[in-house]
């Protein structure tokens, strides 16, 4: 079958939730994605940064494949031999006491919220029911319908009420907002340290010290949505280290699988942890061996070929170069490590730049109509990134 049988498919039988770009991927190495007819691509989005280690990376697929001779699933109402191991290496990546395993980013958001709300009740002595969480506008969290209720946008939240309540949205980058909606009720404040669906929006620096330390002051927990930022994706491990802005909790995802499972956790100390008690939360997949094997090659790649410091300074190059690339619809490039966009003027159509990028061999995706992102796997190799900035700029230099 060619790409358009794939795609006509996809069409006649899916629900349209999606609109992709037109492009079928069948086989994938690294950074380099290929096409049912044999094109390659680079991959310049990394499934949304939950292939920081470059697709099927050698040492996540053979640490699989032995899991897989094993056993791949227990379910919670038994230990497993990969569980705690796992956890001990996540809770050492991070600085942290404790980890709580989740599948998707949005059940770790989920798994987030629950916690600050007990601690509000049980530590806090909020009264249950007046919990209130303040997050961001222009958030984004994932589909539940609790991730959907700090959403403002329609596209995410559109016509999916009621709505859950306990939550204040609030202007991203200004502390100041925080620090007066603080009220005896607020359990915690939940933000992404960079914005990445918003379009990549870095906020000003002293931002997130800021946070910190009116959260520590007031008594209110301080979360940080690191599920696209983290695990190397912005130049440092966590996206917060740049202010050494600690959050009580954070929520992992994408990367943590390597690319090859769903894989997402919360990680806290224990003060906070301890509002879970048996019964209180879980999930038949979460923590099972198979997704734990994985989660802790994923770990090791990270750490032992240093990819914070490539996404570091192969982000720096990335910048530099393409802000010197002639392109009048261009606006600004903006990112941290390797989690860039490429800011058109208002009304842009970013999705042709897309095809033309696709068609040249590069893959990328757009967002908010006018915005690029830019995020390839992390261990991309100079070669490739220099292959690449040779694509972006011939084709912006037409538009
Ligand atoms: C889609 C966006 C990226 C996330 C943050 C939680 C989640 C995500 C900060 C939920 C997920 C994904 C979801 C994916 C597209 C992608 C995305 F454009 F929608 F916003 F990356 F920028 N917190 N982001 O970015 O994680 O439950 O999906 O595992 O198609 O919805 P999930």
């Amino acid at each position: 079958m060619k790409s358009q049988d794939y795609i006509d498919l996809d069409l006649r039988f899916g629900a349209h939730n999606y609109h992709p770009l037109p492009v079928v991927i069948s086989t994938a190495k690294a950074c380099r994605v290929q096409d049912p007819e044999g094109k390659t691509y680079l991959d310049f989005l990394s499934a949304y940064s939950a292939v920081n280690q470059g697709h099927l990376h050698p040492h996540i697929v053979a640490a699989a494949e032995e899991q897989l001779r094993r056993v791949s699933l227990t379910s919670r109402a038994f230990h497993n031999d990969k569980m705690g191991p796992f956890l001990k290496a996540l809770c050492e990546f991070t600085g942290y006491e404790a980890a709580l395993p989740m599948n998707t980013g949005a059940e770790a958001v989920e798994t987030a919220i629950k916690a600050a709300r007990r601690w509000g009740t049980e530590i806090k002595g909020v009264p249950n029911g007046r919990q209130k969480i303040l997050c961001a506008e222009n958030n984004f969290h994932g589909r539940t319908l609790a991730a959907i209720s700090m959403s403002s946008d329609p596209d995410s939240y559109g016509n999916y009420g009621p709505y859950a309540p306990g939550f204040v949205k609030l202007p991203f980058d200004d502390a100041r907002a925080v620090e007066q909606a603080i009220d005896d009720d607020t359990v915690a404040v939940l933000v992404e340290p960079i914005q990445g669906e918003a379009g990549v929006v870095v906020p000003r620096e002293g931002y997130l010290a800021e946070l910190q330390k009116i959260c520590e002051a007031r008594g209110v927990l301080l979360v940080f949505d690191e599920i696209q930022t983290g695990f190397c994706r912005t130049g440092k491990r966590f996206a917060w280290h740049y202010e050494d802005a600690r959050p009580d909790i954070m929520c992992l995802g994408k990367a943590l699988g390597g690319g090859i499972l769903p894989i997402s956790a919360i990680v806290a100390d224990t003060e906070v942890m301890k509002v879970f008690t048996p019964g209180s939360h879980g999930s038949t997949f979460g923590g099972n061996p198979l997704a734990c094997a994985v989660g802790m090659a994923s770990l090791e790649v990270l750490e032992r070929e240093k990819l914070d410091q490539r996404s570091f300074s192969l982000g720096e190059q990335f910048r530099k170069e393409v802000e010197g690339i002639r392109c009048r619809s261009k606006r600004m490039v903006r990112g941290r490590g390797l989690l860039n966009a490429i800011v058109f003027q208002e009304g842009f159509r970013a999705w042709d730049v897309c095809v033309e990028l696709k068609n040249e061999g590069l893959l990328a995706k757009q967002t908010h109509g006018n915005i690029i992102r830019f995020a390839p796997p992390l261990v991309i190799q100079e070669k490739e990134m220099e292959e690449a900035l040779r694509i972006i700029e011939k084709v912006l230099v037409k538009f």
